[in-house]
């Protein structure tokens, strides 16, 4: 069948490769590498002119060479009419190429890896922070493309008060990362009788969004200048990672007692922590800490688990390029990597939307409630 399919990703976070979109019944795509880095997993695009109720097919045919390999299986794609409303279509793995069929209920339709947080929607949340949720600019920093960095801060600074840094996306591709920011900012507008007892004692630090250049560009994993920032902790430099660089200076600055790092993993579907215990430094308060975080959220959620996540380090064997790690190791504070699933949670699966936006924010809160009754303890 001849069509008029017009593909397209020539917006915030885009990325696909069109190879051969002249079969409807088949289009041939492909995913673009990170600029300056093989890492490639990501995808964000449109297609228009559907003919509406008939059957459509997308091949990513280089899926089996992305950088992990074993995210595909029991993946589905997201897709969305108005992107707004997110959900999952069915998608197979044949091996070398995730498949994907859909019969449209519109001409138009955008397909993405997750649900996409657009640049669009970080401007409106740093400026709902700021003029809703009572927060501060701290400090900004630029990228490597001289995108902002907003450093917010909710709390006054006084001595005495516990720092709490919760950055996200360090990894472009991460979207769920700033999703989960977006639950934190919304809690901190609403003001609980439970966030305030957190607030009397805590200052939260927050990087809504650690790379937007990688973003912007539809990558996965780097910067633009193809630095993966969650390996630049211990060598960051202003020209390759001035996005850690200033992130490192004001946590100089201003002190760190508790450091989560919010990502989320291709192949894992659940959600988990990983920690310190490879750390050369590595303390028993830091371990308790890490268990009784673990318990509580797990008690509290079953959108949090402690049966799957990655391998442990061995004693003194961690990678101190990490962001948990180097942080955990300079402030001795409990410090965390927090993943969510790219997939779905297959504790609590939800077979419209999978792990989603909303999801995330979700567990925001509920790790806002943790931390709420674990501050008293984090020295
Ligand atoms: C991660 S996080 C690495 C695992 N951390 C520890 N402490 N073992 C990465 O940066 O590769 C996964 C991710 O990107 O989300
Ligand atoms: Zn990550």
């Amino acid at each position: 069948m001849q069509t008029a399919l017009s593909i397209t990703c020539d917006f915030d976070s885009g990325n696909i490769v069109v190879l051969d979109a002249s079969n409807a019944q088949h289009v041939k795509l492909a995913i673009r590498p990170d600029t300056r880095s093989p890492h490639f997993q990501w995808f964000h695009f449109k297609v228009d002119g559907m003919q509406v109720g008939q059957p459509h097919a997308f091949s990513l045919t280089n899926a089996s060479e992305s950088s992990y390999n074993r995210a595909w299986t029991g993946y589905n794609a997201v897709a969305s009419y108005d992107q707004k409303t997110w959900f999952r279509v069915p998608s197979q793995f044949d091996g070398k190429a995730l498949n994907f069929e859909l019969s449209p209920e519109q001409p138009h339709i955008w397909f993405a890896y997750f649900e996409p947080y657009s640049r669009e929607r970080h401007e409106w949340l740093v400026d709902k922070a700021l003029n809703r949720a009572d927060s501060q600019l701290l400090a900004t920093g630029k990228s490597v493309e001289g995108r902002s960095i907003p450093l917010l801060r909710k709390g006054d600074g006084a001595p005495g008060k516990r720092k709490i840094w919760i950055i996200a996306q360090q990894h472009p591709g991460e979207h769920m990362a700033e999703w989960f920011m977006e639950g934190v900012i919304e809690r901190l507008q609403e003001n609980d009788a439970e966030l305030q007892t957190l607030l009397a004692s805590a200052d939260l630090y927050l990087v809504p969004h650690m790379n937007p250049d990688g973003s912007f560009h539809g990558h996965l994993r780097t910067n633009a200048q193809g630095k993966d920032l969650n390996r630049a902790w211990q060598d960051s430099t202003p020209q390759l990672s001035p996005e850690v660089f200033f992130v490192k200076e004001q946590m100089e600055k201003y002190g760190v007692d508790m450091f989560l790092d919010v990502h989320g993993d291709e192949e894992i579907p659940y959600v988990f922590t990983a920690a310190c215990e490879g750390n050369p430094g590595y303390t028993e308060k830091q371990k308790e800490l890490e268990a009784d975080f673990r318990a509580r959220l797990s008690d509290l959620t079953k959108d949090f688990q402690t049966r799957y996540g990655y391998p442990k380090s061995a004693p003194g064997k961690a990678n101190m390029n990490l962001a948990c790690n180097s942080v955990g190791e300079r402030y001795k504070c409990l410090s965390l990597t927090l993943e969510m699933p790219f997939k779905d949670n297959d504790d609590a699966p939800d077979v419209v939307t999978g792990w989603s936006g909303k999801r995330s924010r979700q567990l925001a809160r509920d790790v806002l409630t943790i931390i709420g009754q674990m501050v008293s303890a984090l020295r």
